[in-house]
């Protein structure tokens, strides 16, 4: 966690399966990053954006599940990358469709250049948008977004 949910609006960074392996984990692909990178590059945008975020990442679809489904108490937005759960989570899809609030989908990769059985997701319906292909900065570019958004009220 990088700063607890404040006065100041929140923003929530959840991580599925394998995340915890960046930086090991087909570099090609995924890029060096490792995802304490990622988190200490989000809080560094947060900070600039006065948005606080929290970061987890989790192997488990229920975990996953239940983070959405708490993200109804206390933030105003939520980044989400759901890894190999994107393609499969009906779960994950019925919980996200209960949110109220701005959801930005990211993925390192472009899925839309790889395996055919990555072409589907199962966030995207429920997504406000999708940022892909773009690595770690993807993670800063939904964070600027979701400033935006959440300071239009929408
Ligand atoms: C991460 C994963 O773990 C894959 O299962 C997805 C996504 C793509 C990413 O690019 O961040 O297919």
């Amino acid at each position: 966690m990088t700063a607890p949910l404040s006065e100041q609006p929140a923003v929530l960074i959840l991580n599925g399966p394998n995340l915890n392996l960046l930086g090991r984990r087909e570099p090609a692909i995924y890029g060096t990053d490792t995802l304490g990178d990622i988190e200490d590059l989000c809080a560094e945008r947060a900070e600039t954006l006065g948005l606080a975020i929290e970061f987890r990442q989790t192997n488990h679809e229920g975990e996953l599940v239940t983070w959405v489904q708490d993200a109804r108490d206390g933030a105003d937005g939520m980044i989400l990358n759901a890894g190999a759960y994107t393609h499969t989570s009906v779960a994950l899809l019925d919980a996200l469709s209960v949110l109220d609030l701005p959801v930005i989908e990211v993925h390192l990769s472009n899925p839309y250049r790889r395996e055919a059985f990555r072409h589907r997701s199962f966030v995207s319906p429920v997504a406000r948008g999708v940022i892909c292909g773009l690595g770690a900065q993807g993670y800063v570019l939904a964070l600027d977004a979701l400033a935006r958004l959440i300071d239009l009220g929408e």
